[in-house]
This record gives C-alpha cells, structure tokens and sequence, in this order.
C-alpha cells in the first residue's frame, strides 16, 4: 500500500477554506438509454440535483469538492452517461478547484477512473492515499481510501497506521472514505450500524483527523457520539444521497454539505463549521390497501381515490396487505395502476 504526496497549490481565495461534500449521486439511477416503458424516469431529478451542485461549486466560493463514493449507480455505465458525467467535473478542474472522488462500492473496473484522473486537477483515489493542498497560509491533508467490501473494521487499524507513517503538518487533516461507521443509522425503522466486521469503529476516527467525511450512508447525518454516548473529538459527516433511491430513504431530506475551516490568527486554532444546504426532492409514498372484504371494483375505487389525494409529482408504491396480496397480484398489473395515476408520477408495486 503505498501513499503519494503530491503538492498542488489551489486557487487563491477568500478565507475561510470552503469544500463543497457531497456523495452517493448514483448517477443513471432509472435513466435506461432505450426505455421499453414510457414513464417518467427519475434519473432526471438525479442529473438535476446533480448539475445545482456543480452551479454551486461554479459560484465562486468554493476551495475544493470531493465527492464521497458512488458517483454512478452502477458499474457497466453508457458512454453517453459517462460523458454527462465527467464533464462538468471537467470544468470545475479547469476553474483551479481540485476535484476528489473516492470510489464508492458501485464503482468496479469497468467504469473509466483512468480517464478522469488523468484530466490535470482531478484526483481519484483508487488506493489508500494522503493528498496535500495548499490555499493562502493553509495546508490540507486529505487521506482517502477506496471502499472496502469485507472486513473494514480489521483492515481499517492497517490503512490508519499507513496513513499515520506520512503524517505532514497540516492546519487541516481529512479523512475522506465510503464505509458505514458505528453510530449510523438508515431507514424508516432508524436501523443503527454497530460492532460489525463490516463497520469502521468510530473509535479509530477519534485521532489523527479533524474531520471525517463519509459516503455511503444515505441519510445525512454527523456523528459525534461514541457507541456509548459519549462525546466523540472528530464529527463524522455523511452528506447523504442527492435524491432517495430507495423507499427506505422517504423521510429523509437530500442536499449537500459545505464545510468550512479557518486557522484563529490569536491562537492558531482551527475552526471547522458545517452546513447542509438541501436539494428538491419528491415526495414520495407508501400506500397501504388492506383486505377488508372488498371487492375488485371497490378496490380500484380505494386505489384511485388515495392516489387523488396526492401532489401529482409523488412516487408512489402500493403494498396489498393481507389475503388482498394474492388477489390483487393477479389482477392488477402495474400498467393499469399506471393508467389511474397521473403521468407525472411513478407509481409500482411493492414485491416485499
Ligand atoms: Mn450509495
């Protein structure tokens, strides 16, 4: 496992240090090139949120952006899709602000890393490596590592002590990665990651770092509690996914974070701040249709009445529940709840 040092100085720019996080984009999510179905596709929002951000980081004020995992949805990515991608990346390059991106676990071989990290200003961490930049009277330690599928927790305590070994003096030292950490929490039930082989110890981040910033969880949240609740010195920052890519995702408002770090002139102190700043999302809901003897007529009267109900944009999902699922199964197929919805909304079956 090696480390390379590599010095790039940064545009100058106004203090404080400003870095643009965001992470999970799942870049392609339903945007298939040649559709079968002619329904709304989501991928539209996705690019969409997508491109707010890159304005965002055009705006000006921003030092840096590093993007935490997850860029694509997938691994076998269309050439048009890459091309979507990759060049507005591209242009934030080329406006002197250093482009970092650690891949995530839907990134594999196939996707063409090479390509972007050779653009001058574009920096990909296809293995564990500590980055310096430099901004004013500012030096930056960015340490990051690819994600890691099995056994984080154990091979974690090797790469902290690689990174530790070319240790630089620097006003601000990140650590950047794609895992879930002890403390996490995802979905509608508020699941907690803990104690896992497959889950950083939120102990190894106490030291070595002043901030962590994660990819991977989908919620936005910061972490700054051990498992015991006590207070933790290094907040773990996940900046969430930029739309919801699952149902478990539909309470969970989507953005970005901006970070900012300033050195106190009296005391040399380093002051780090963060905020998240949301994206538009869409509403999304479950719909619940339990069997209480009706019949098929009622039941579609049931199912186009709650879905008048709702704002036109929604994604919806149906679950039967009960002895309905069977019934229901057979006799609706989607294209049908498709033709009680309004075109604007995606609507499907829940199959679990
Ligand atoms: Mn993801």
């Amino acid at each position: 496992m090696n480390e390379t040092n590599v010095t790039h100085k940064m545009q100058t720019g106004r203090s404080p240090l400003r870095i643009l996080f965001t992470a999970d984009t799942h870049l392609g999510f339903d945007l298939p090139e040649r559709p079968r179905v002619n329904r709304r596709r989501r991928g539209h929002d996705f690019f969409a949120n997508y491109q707010r951000i890159i304005q965002r980081v055009k705006t000006g004020d921003i030092d840096m952006f590093i993007h935490g995992g997850d860029l694509f949805y997938r691994s076998r990515i269309p050439q048009s899709l890459l091309i979507r991608v990759f060049e507005p990346l591209f242009e934030i390059a080329d406006l002197g602000i250093p482009v970092c991106i650690i891949p995530g676990n839907h990134e594999r071989s196939r996707i063409p890393f090479p390509l972007l990290a050779s653009y001058s200003g574009i920096h990909v961490f296809h293995k564990p490596q500590t980055l310096i930049f430099k901004k004013n009277e500012m030096t930056i330690q960015l340490s990051a590592f690819p994600f890691i599928r099995k056994n984080v927790r154990e091979m974690f305590k090797d790469i902290k002590r690689d990174f530790h070994q070319n240790n630089i003096a620097a006003n601000l030292r990140i650590l950047c990665m794609h895992q879930a950490v002890d403390g996490a929490r995802v979905g509608v039930q508020d699941f907690c990651f803990r104690n896992h082989p497959d889950v950083v110890d939120i102990r190894d981040l106490q030291e070595r770092w002043d901030v962590v910033l994660a990819g991977h969880i989908h919620r936005h949240q910061i972490l700054q509690d051990d498992l015991h609740g006590r207070k933790t010195s290094v907040p773990v920052i996940y900046a969430g996914s930029i739309e919801r890519t699952s149902f478990a995702e539909r309470q969970e408002s989507k953005g970005f974070v901006i970070l900012e770090a300033n050195t106190d002139t009296s005391n040399e102190k380093l002051r780090i701040t963060w905020k998240f700043e949301r994206l538009p999302d869409r509403p999304m809901c479950l719909i619940e249709i339990w069997d209480r003897g009706q019949d098929m007529g009622r039941l579609q009267e049931e199912l186009r009445c709650k879905i008048n109900g709702l704002n036109p944009e929604t994604i919806v999902r149906i679950k039967f529940r009960g002895g309905w699922k069977q019934l229901a199964d057979q006799n609706i197929s989607v294209n049908s709840l498709r033709e009680l919805a309004p075109s604007t909304m995606n609507i499907d079956f829940g199959r679990f």
